[in-house]
């Protein structure tokens, strides 16, 4: 960083100032982590230099001797990691990685089926202003309002009326367990293909301490950033049941191929050009530390954390999406209380606390104001931050939220969060 600081004041600061964040205040945002430092410093190598487009083995250019191994490395962890047969380490983000998936199975115009965005879902399960909303007839199911959580029911019941050529289970904002098994049944009364999208449990399904997707769901993709703890980037898996007994008919050729096949095609040359080797080193390291005995611990206190914060806050009077949590995050249903998640947001970060507006269930207002707040604990837990913290962290959002208008206790809850990050010292090294 000395040699940046002495080329690049400009952006050196820009970085300063960054970390300066990351230490000092409270990172609730469900889908941010800290990754280590070795990650940090594979991602910032020469392997940035190479172009590599294709896979090990088989690719476009000269030179690929090493990155080979690199990929090699880390499909061969990513597929012990998750008990899968089939991995592919280069989509560069989740989006890309359902985008591959889509692009696999389904043709234009398809019927498809995903949560509904403004009940958990994500973007790229069908929303308009997105190309899968764009491109494929999605149809979208919800959450039950009283209980805050998938109906099957009513999954079989839309899923029945509208026959989708692929249902996708999971999302951004849905706190409880993805429940694959009876999503499979629905799947198969009417015959379609199960796509998990698990961005968000990732670390949780690694490390046993969520339900897995096998061998329920036929293909899984996810981020590598959120509670896997890895650099930004996607990636794309298939179990056992997929690959070996199912294979899809070639849009073109007719010729029926095998999945594997099929979804590196759709990756590269489908969506992407050269794999952002530099970022698949990084992968590898994430998944090395995930396979360590010490993630389980981790992931454990990911989920032990957020479920004293939902009881706490719950005890405070605030009313949860779902009631409560068996995963990392916590969403919170402001629309009793006379703010909405805009203001929740802006207001929590004045006083150190970063967290999203996120729309909860029947929301009536629009995606820029939301009625909700999302909250997440992997980022503090990376920390070392345990039970006694998350029940301050408690008080803290809730004096900001109750005292919405003080300034005053804004500033004094600001210094309460600093007073707690500087026990839980943030990249020391660097
Ligand atoms: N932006 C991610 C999240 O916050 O959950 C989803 O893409």
């Amino acid at each position: 960083m000395k040699k940046i600081k002495e080329y690049d004041l400009e952006l050196y600061n820009c970085i300063e100032k960054e970390l300066k964040r990351e230490r000092n205040t409270l990172e609730l945002i469900a889908s941010e982590n800290f990754t280590s430092t070795n990650v940090l410093n594979i991602v910032g190598s020469i392997l940035t230099n190479k172009y590599a487009e294709g896979y090990p083995g088989q690719r476009y250019y000269g030179g690929c001797e090493a990155v080979d191994e690199v990929e090699n490395i880390a499909r061969y962890r990513l597929k012990k990691l998750f008990n899968a047969e089939y991995a592919n380490v280069q989509p560069h983000s989740g989006s890309q990685a359902n985008m591959a998936v889509y692009l696999t199975m389904l043709n234009p115009g398809d019927k498809v089926m995903g949560l509904d965005l403004a009940h958990g879902g994500h973007l790229t399960h069908g929303s308009k202003v997105n190309f899968s909303g764009q491109f494929y007839d999605f149809v979208s199911y919800g959450l039950e309002k009283k209980t805050g959580r998938v109906n099957f029911d009513n999954v079989l019941k839309i899923a029945r009326e509208h026959k989708p050529k692929l249902i996708i289970c999971g999302g951004s904002a849905y706190p409880r367990y993805i429940e694959f098994e009876k999503f499979r049944e629905v799947a198969d009364t009417v015959d379609s293909y199960l796509m998990a999208d698990i961005a968000h449990p990732s670390g949780l399904i690694a490390s046993g301490v969520h339900p897995s997707p096998w061998p329920f769901c036929h293909v899984a993709t996810s981020t590598t950033h959120k509670t896997l703890r890895g650099p930004r980037g996607g990636i794309i898996i298939a179990g056992k049941d997929f690959e070996n007994k199912w294979g899809v008919v070639a849009p073109k050729s007719g010729r029926v191929k095998m999945i594997s096949e099929l979804l590196d095609k759709s990756v590269m040359p489908g969506i992407q050009g050269g794999p952002l080797m530099h970022s698949i080193a990084g992968k590898a390291i994430a998944f090395k530390e995930a396979l360590e005995p010490e993630f389980k611990i981790y992931c454990n206190n990911i989920v032990s954390n957020s479920k004293v914060l939902a009881e706490e806050l719950k005890l405070k009077g605030y009313d949860l999406v779902s009631n409560g949590t068996d995963t990392h995050l916590v969403l919170i249903d402001l629309s009793n209380r006379d703010i909405t998640g805009k203001l929740a947001e802006k207001k929590l970060e004045e006083a150190g606390i970063t967290a999203n507006k996120n729309m909860v269930p029947f929301d009536r207002k629009s995606p820029l104001v939301t009625s909700g707040i999302r909250i997440g604990t992997p980022a503090v837990t990376t920390r070392g931050m345990g039970s006694d913290e998350m029940r301050k962290i408690a008080d803290l959002i809730d004096s900001v939220l109750s005292n919405i208008e003080d300034d005053k206790n804004i500033s004094k809850v600001k210094s309460s969060v600093e007073e707690l990050c500087s026990s839980f010292s943030l990249y020391s090294t660097i």
